[in-house]
């Protein structure tokens, strides 16, 4: 894809290569786990590596191959890999790049599983982690070892919005001999290029904005370097969690309007934050559009929009927000995020209560913070809702 074009063009058509043997504009789902070898040689020839071609759905197929493509072209990667979901796109790469006796830093605000799974799961295989504020860039430097091969970031990181700046820790890894990861599912790929600032990996739930229907599970790796990208395909491979061609069908049709979903959530999420910093029963509202933010500025100069993830703390603490949650009508009451309609939640009681309370308010996720994602809908409505269930 010509990087010249602008996002829309480039969503619209990233990767694309309509159906070779009829012209079909649609990407053909190509539903099924094996496919026919002309002879022994030839599955022979596949296996070994000598002659391309499909062989195994787990292996590869032309529908996920699809999705790949697009996503590639989008975050500017050599090549990216599909997964069947988020998690399995995080968990897959700490296994590809982690051995035992290897360290990892990692950002403390991140979403509660990918935290946890690496503290009490990989800790059991002898990995060992230190996750701390990454926005502080003199603790990323503190915490590296002559053993830490990987500094794993979430910017604009779940649940809190704090910012960390990619350019900046991607040098101090490579400084190090380590590679940069970062969680991009906030921003999507029309609004963060993380492998443009030097990062070696990009981490998508595509769940939430790319696939942007709240009707599928799925995420992706994209990387920056062929060595790192062939690794983790490796394993990918062998783990297993790799997509179903009927998810990436439905993930292919939900990318092809991110940057039109984006840009009407975004516009909404701004005027929202806007209404809720000046409403009396608000204490806090955390957005990067908002210059109240902390690293207002690095947001701005590292990504084309804030989003369309805020968090906000009420007067009331928890039991103003919980009031809020159950009074609110337009917005649903559901975890998750990036979906086409607007959804509310508590992390401390939801997505990040696996992470034990002293470390989640240490990140800053107080019980009182609540998020919000906002999806596609007027804006007017939203905004009355809100005001008529703060009041
Ligand atoms: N990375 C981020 C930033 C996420 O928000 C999530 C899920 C994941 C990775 C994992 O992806 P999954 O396996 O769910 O596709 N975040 C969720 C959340 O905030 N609410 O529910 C899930």
């Amino acid at each position: 894809m010509n990087k010249k074009y602008g996002t829309h063009t480039q969503v619209v058509h990233a990767g694309k290569n309509p159906d070779s043997e009829h012209g079909s504009v649609a990407p053909p789902i190509y539903q099924t786990s094996t496919f026919k070898f002309d002879s022994a040689e030839q599955g022979r020839k596949r296996f070994s590596g000598e002659e391309s071609g499909y062989i195994y759905s787990r292996l590869g197929n032309p529908t996920t191959d699809a999705l790949e493509g697009a996503l590639a072209d989008l975050e500017h990667g050599v090549g990216a890999l599909v997964t069947s979901t988020g998690m399995s796109a995080v968990t897959t790469m700490y296994f590809s790049l982690l051995d035992a006796g290897d360290h990892m830093v990692g950002s403390d605000c991140m979403y509660g599983p990918a935290r946890v799974v690496m503290e009490k799961e990989f800790s059991r295989k002898n990995i060992a982690s230190d996750f701390l504020d990454t926005s502080n860039l003199d603790a990323v430097r503190k915490a590296i070892k002559p053993n830490t091969k990987l500094i794993y970031i979430e910017t604009p990181a779940n649940p809190t919005l704090k910012i960390t700046d990619i350019a900046a820790c991607a040098k101090i890894a490579h400084e190090h001999g380590a590679l940069l990861a970062v969680d991009s599912t906030f921003l999507s790929p029309v609004l963060q290029n993380p492998i443009d600032l030097g990062a070696d990996i990009v981490i998508h739930s595509m769940t939430k904005f790319i696939n942007g229907h709240t009707d599928v599970i799925a995420g992706a790796i994209i990387c920056k370097d062929e060595n790192v990208h062939l690794r983790i395909r490796s394993v990918l491979r062998s783990l297993g969690g790799t997509m179903d061609p009927n998810q990436a069908w439905l993930v292919l049709r939900g990318l092809r309007t991110l940057a039109l979903r984006m840009e009407k959530s975004q516009n909404n999420a701004m005027k929202l934050a806007e209404f809720l910093e000046n409403h009396p029963a608000i204490e806090a509202v955390h957005y990067p559009g908002l210059k109240s933010h902390p690293q207002y500025e690095l947001g701005q100069r590292q990504s084309k929009g804030p989003g369309a993830v805020m968090a906000f703390e009420l007067n009331g603490g928890y039991e103003a927000g919980e009031s809020l949650m159950n009074n609110i009508s337009v917005a649903l009451l559901a975890v998750s995020l990036g979906g086409y309609e607007s959804l509310i939640q508590h992390p401390a009681s939801m997505t990040h209560a696996s992470i034990p309370k002293a470390e989640r308010v240490e990140a800053g996720i107080t019980d009182g913070l609540i998020r919000l994602s906002v999806g596609c809908e007027d804006v007017e409505d939203l905004i009355q809702d809100f005001d008529r269930a703060l009041g």
